[in-house]
């Protein structure tokens, strides 16, 4: 909270001072903008010059970079640089920018020491090649660049340019923050704001590279970095998408259905029967196998059967929670071989990242995906916080069988990675055993999760295929609901 106060002083004072301009200009590519911030009349303000080293600072040790000296970028951040080092009695490096034609003919002043990991200190950042270039250098005397601080990001795609080439940016202030705090302090109209916005969505600078080596056409990139909602259907065709997501978004888009049904009941007869008659309602079947008295292997043929035929996913809800080389044989092997019948699983993560590497074993070669539980509907559930991120992380560290996430809520911006919520019913409340429901307009419009999961809501409504029906209605009015809100 302080921070931030901090940064909302900081961002009126550049405009005070003319850091910040708003009309025509031309930026260092030769792109015309319609805002442009000058930070090299900083040096003319040395209170300024001081709160801003403070800020870069204080990011840093929030951050816990390690390191073993700086670099400013020429000219601008040089003197910033140099105050924190002063000041902190750190070892600094200075890049020259034109090479010496006498003595040394150094392009960086200072000791580099081979294998020594250099801190890039930067004023703005627009296509990141600044600090590229900068880091290009240093890596030619031997050093390593593995993050980057910068006091303003115009958000045009540096970050994932640096990214892309192993160096983490942190940016202080943001373009989108910036006009915000401006426009809150009536420092520029809103008609101002929103086309300073426009330009900066439209002229994103990186293009990620496709694995063909082509480039993503543009259109794809920035609207998951300008945090615009995507469309299922867009984001079935994301480039680094699990082909498995990709079809589940597919059928979820074909068939208007967000809608998973959990079916449990205890007779094969009666799941069969459920699967047929719910069938064109569901993008998927969730099942809890051990729980039916009479499983054959007859039977999962025809609910496999049953998925080709309305076109869902089977998601055996199966909660694996052992150490890798032991799910590996329950997802496998058993009575119920789970891997030949069902498309989706899921993990605790409690074991590490292991449990995803045993079914990752047996499920990738088969086109298989798994979901991570992240979080929990029931009362009391010790899946929140520190544990939730943790889940993520290991998501993303393995992304090649993780689809997504049981949650309660979105918990990455990530698009390729799809979040299921069970816990739904059409009126909030519980069950006496700990379970806790929400509605499918607080989950998808509020909570911003993928898919509803339902079983009671349905199993135990008069009319099953009636609530199925309903229940899609509802997931399906509050995604397009949330998707016609995006971007405003
Ligand atoms: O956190 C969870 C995770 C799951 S997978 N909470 C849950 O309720 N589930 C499952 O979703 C649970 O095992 C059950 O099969 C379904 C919810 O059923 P309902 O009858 O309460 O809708």
């Amino acid at each position: 909270m302080e921070n931030n106060l901090c940064i909302d002083s900081l961002i009126l004072k550049l405009h005070d001072v003319n850091a910040v301009k708003f009309g025509e200009y031309k930026l260092k590519s030769g792109m015309l903008t319609p805002i442009y911030i000058d930070l090299r009349v900083l040096v003319s303000y040395p209170a300024l010059m001081n709160q801003v080293s403070n800020l870069i600072y204080q990011r840093v040790q929030e951050e816990g970079l390690q390191f073993d000296s700086v670099c400013g970028v020429p000219y601008t951040a040089l003197p910033l640089a140099t105050i924190i080092c002063s000041r902190h009695e750190l070892p600094m490096l200075i890049r020259r920018k034109e090479v010496k034609d006498y003595g040394t003919k150094r392009l960086v002043e200072g000791i580099c020491r081979e294998g020594d990991t250099c801190l890039i200190i930067e004023d703005t950042v627009t296509s990141g090649a600044s600090i590229l270039e900068t880091a290009e250098v240093l890596y030619k005397e031997g050093l390593k660049v593995t993050d980057a601080i910068v006091l303003m990001d115009r958000e045009q795609g540096g970050v994932d340019m640096l990214a892309s080439q192993g160096i983490k940016l942190h940016p202080i202030i943001s373009m989108f923050k910036l006009l915000n705090v401006l426009l809150a302090a009536e420092r520029i109209d809103a008609q101002t704001a929103q086309s300073v916005r426009k330009f900066i969505l439209d002229n994103n600078t990186f293009r990620p590279k496709e694995e063909n080596g082509n480039e993503v056409p543009a259109t794809k990139k920035p609207c998951v970095e300008q945090n615009l909602e995507l469309s299922y259907a867009d984001r079935a065709k994301l480039p680094n998408i699990h082909p498995l997501a990709s079809k589940l978004l597919n059928i979820m888009e074909e068939k208007q259905s967000n809608l998973c049904v959990s079916a449990d009941v205890t007779s094969s007869e009666e799941l069969l029967q459920l699967a047929d008659s719910l069938g064109p309602k569901i993008c998927m079947l969730k099942t809890h196998v051990d729980i039916l008295k009479d499983y054959t292997v007859a039977f999962s043929q025809k609910l496999q059967a049953l998925a080709e035929k309305h076109n869902f996913l089977i998601f055996e809800d199966r909660k694996f929670a052992d150490i890798g080389n032991t799910v590996k044989h329950q997802y496998e092997g058993g009575m119920y071989q789970i891997s030949s019948w069902s498309h989706i699983v899921n993990a605790h993560a409690v074991p590490g990242p292991g449990v995803v590497k045993g079914l990752s074993a047996v499920g990738k070669a088969l086109g298989r995906g798994c979901l991570l539980i992240a979080q929990m509907s029931s009362q009391g559930s010790l899946a929140t916080g520190e544990y939730t991120k943790t889940v993520l992380k290991m998501a993303e560290e393995q992304s090649d069988f993780v689809i997504g996430f049981i949650c309660g809520s979105k918990i990455t911006k990530r698009p390729e990675f799809i979040h299921m919520t069970p816990g739904v019913q059409m009126q909030a409340g519980g069950d006496v055993l700990g379970q806790q429901y929400s509605t499918p307009e607080e989950v998808i419009h509020n909570k911003g999760s993928d898919v509803i999961i339902v079983g009671r809501g349905v199993l135990e409504a008069p009319d099953r295929l009636k609530a199925a029906e309903s229940y899609r209605k509802s997931g399906w009015d509050a995604y397009t609901k949330r998707l016609g809100q995006s971007g405003q």
